[in-house]
């Protein structure tokens, strides 16, 4: 089975990596975007988020020929859909997801689909999505036959096969992580498998839709729920007057226990987002997953009561936050624990603060506009009587820890 033009609908995070690992296996890439901005910038083979070597292979693949972006959706013969499936925000303790992207795509697409074109939908989703996603294009094509279960054969092939990625090491997550691949029937994971095995090296193993659906709910639900141990336990170590990374280390010489590490919370835009479909979809059966969203969401709350009893033992408190990202050496703020404590302590405190993020230039707006002030390290030392540790940047793992002597410490990662 041989692709020469392949469409990817969505490129942001997953679509333009993927997009481009693609084109550079010598596949002509349409990549479909919303944002007018980010086509032009692709075009010209530059890029518009964060994600090293990134740029360089967009740049290639773009002077060859191989990869362009547009508006419009084009004929190809494979359609990926890679765009965000977040929750409808509800309240604190449920989250319903939102497909409403998902089903744009799908109606984007509908109009140029011809027999014998498989669609896969790459986007983190709740279980039963595709199936929607294959109703929705059903709808608006009622001349073409859509596969129904297992053992169908259809005009129109329909896939499942979840993005794994780790931010920070994409492009060599694409190529080198195993793949599931979840088809409607036994055909359309057939020709999926044949899409993937083009630039995958890792094994593409074939299960159906739901599955596939459910294990990437489950991978990150999985983290979710040991962080969360790891959190709890930071907590009552803190209540017990016991050092909670002592104490891990200490088990985790158990040949059977790898327990995580504690923080401020839990950030990203997948491990705090995908347990909640599985809630959504079955409330009353999974508690353990919910309790460990909830215990996560708290942590934030927590470092910050923490802070700002510290913060009351002097007169003209200074805090400094290290750290402002999600997780470490990265520069990507968005649905960060650290930002969070940052804001809630600007307007829960008295406090001067003081910012300490290396991986930017400007502080969010959020921040800068309540009088928050980016800072070295060094500079945030020499100025602070509270220090709090809230991500930890390979710049603050290497720092000189004597120069905290006199300081509080707050350290929400351990690596003081
Ligand atoms: N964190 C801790 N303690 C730990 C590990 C992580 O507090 O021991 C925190 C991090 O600081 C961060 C958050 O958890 O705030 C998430 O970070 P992460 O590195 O665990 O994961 P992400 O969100 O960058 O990427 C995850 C990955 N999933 C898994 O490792 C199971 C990635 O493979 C997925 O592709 C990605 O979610 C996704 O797109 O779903």
């Amino acid at each position: 089975m041989e692709f020469k033009r392949v469409s990817v609908i969505g490129l942001g995070y997953i679509g333009l990596p993927t997009a481009a690992v693609i084109a550079s296996r010598g596949i002509e890439v349409v990549g479909v975007e919303i944002n007018q901005k980010a086509v032009d910038t692709i075009n010209r083979g530059d890029i518009h988020i964060v994600e090293p070597d990134l740029d360089i292979v967009v740049q290639s693949v773009v002077a060859t020929g191989k990869l362009k972006a547009t508006l419009e959706v084009e004929p190809a013969e494979a359609f990926m859909i890679a765009v965000p499936t977040p929750f409808k925000k509800g309240n604190a303790d449920q989250n319903s997801p939102d497909l409403s992207y998902i089903e744009s795509a799908a109606k984007a697409i509908a109009p140029v689909l011809e027999k014998g074109n498989l669609v896969i939908l790459e986007s983190t989703s709740p279980v039963g999505a595709t199936e929607k996603l294959a109703q929705w294009l059903k709808e608006e094509r009622p001349d073409l036959s859509f596969p129904q279960d297992v053992g169908s054969q259809a005009d129109i092939n329909i896939a499942h096969c979840p993005e794994r990625v780790l931010p920070g090491y994409v492009l060599q997550e694409l190529v080198s992580n195993d793949r599931v691949i979840g088809g409607i029937s036994s055909a359309c994971s057939e020709k999926a498998k044949a899409l993937y095995s083009t630039f995958v090296r890792g094994e593409c193993i074939i299960t159906n839709a739901r599955t596939a659906e459910m294990a990437k709910l489950t991978e990150n639900s999985f983290r979710d729920v040991n962080i969360a141990f790891a959190n709890e336990l930071s907590v009552i170590c803190d209540k017990l007057q016991i050092n909670v990374w002592e104490l891990i280390k200490l088990a985790n010489r158990h040949p059977r226990v790898n327990i995580l590490t504690p923080g401020p919370g839990v950030g990203g835009h997948c491990i705090a987002v995908d347990p909640w479909f599985i809630v959504d979809s079955c409330p009353e059966e999974a508690k353990i997953i919910k309790q460990a969203r909830l215990v996560n969401d708290a942590k934030p709350h927590y470092v910050v009561d923490q802070v700002l009893s510290a913060a009351d033992e002097f007169k003209k408190p200074v805090i400094a936050c290290l750290g402002l990202a999600f997780k470490a050496d990265i520069d990507d703020l968005r649905e960060s624990p650290a930002l969070q404590i940052v804001e809630t302590l600007c307007t829960n405190s008295e406090a001067s603060l003081l910012a300490v993020e290396p991986n930017i230039h400007e502080l969010p707006s959020s921040l800068a506009e309540k009088g928050v002030e980016l800072v070295s390290f060094s500079q945030a030392i020499e100025r602070a009587n509270v220090i709090v540790v809230l991500v930890d940047h390979k710049e603050f793992r290497a720092a000189d820890k004597t120069t905290l002597a006199r300081k509080v410490v707050i350290d929400t990662r351990g690596i003081m």
